[in-house]
């Protein structure tokens, strides 16, 4: 098979964190993969979408509420048992509109930023949400074992040339 149509199983998602002074919006996953965790809105792309669609769509349909002027701020990768599942394109925005709803798959609540609730997130939260934090840019990745324990990372700080 040419290089070109390898088929790559991955699928690209996103997440999108509101942040507001020292207050960050998060959501507690009420179903499906990282039920529980609480984590940013976000999802699949579509192959008909952009990733800032996406994004916005993802947002949405989670919280009811749309996002505010988008900011790219950098992509994971995550491997389960050595294969690569997924690509995560993470955003930052400071504002949204409309009213923040409960949907079926989603609760908002809100964190200062010195009490992020890391022991309920996805473990790999801890090492690259301080770079989300602090204003940088980051490219991570994570290799996990049974989607529980982190066996090897590498997260890189992008910075302006
Ligand atoms: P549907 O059922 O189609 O609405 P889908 O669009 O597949 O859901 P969902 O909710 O399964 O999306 O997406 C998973 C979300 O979890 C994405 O936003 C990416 C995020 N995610 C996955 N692994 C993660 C990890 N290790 N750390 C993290 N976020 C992760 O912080």
């Amino acid at each position: 098979m040419a290089e070109g149509e390898i088929f790559l199983e991955p699928r690209v998602y996103t997440l999108v964190y509101v942040i507001q002074g020292d207050k960050v919006l998060l959501i507690r996953k009420k179903r499906g993969f990282g039920e529980g965790y609480y984590n940013g809105p976000g999802g699949k792309v579509r192959w008909d979408e952009t990733l800032r669609e996406a994004a916005i769509r993802e947002f949405q349909e989670e919280l009811c509420a749309s996002p505010g002027p988008l900011e790219w701020r950098g992509v994971l990768e995550f491997y389960n048992n050595n294969r690569l599942e997924m690509i995560v394109h993470v955003f930052i925005a400071e504002s949204y509109s409309g009213k923040l709803c409960e949907s079926d798959e989603a609760e908002p609540h809100w964190f200062g930023t010195d009490e992020i609730p890391y022991d309920n997130m996805w473990r790999d939260d801890r090492y690259w949400f301080p770079l989300l934090l602090a204003g940088k840019r980051f490219y991570g990745r994570f290799w996990f074992r049974d989607w529980k324990e982190i066996i090897d990372y590498r997260l890189y700080k992008l910075e302006n040339p």
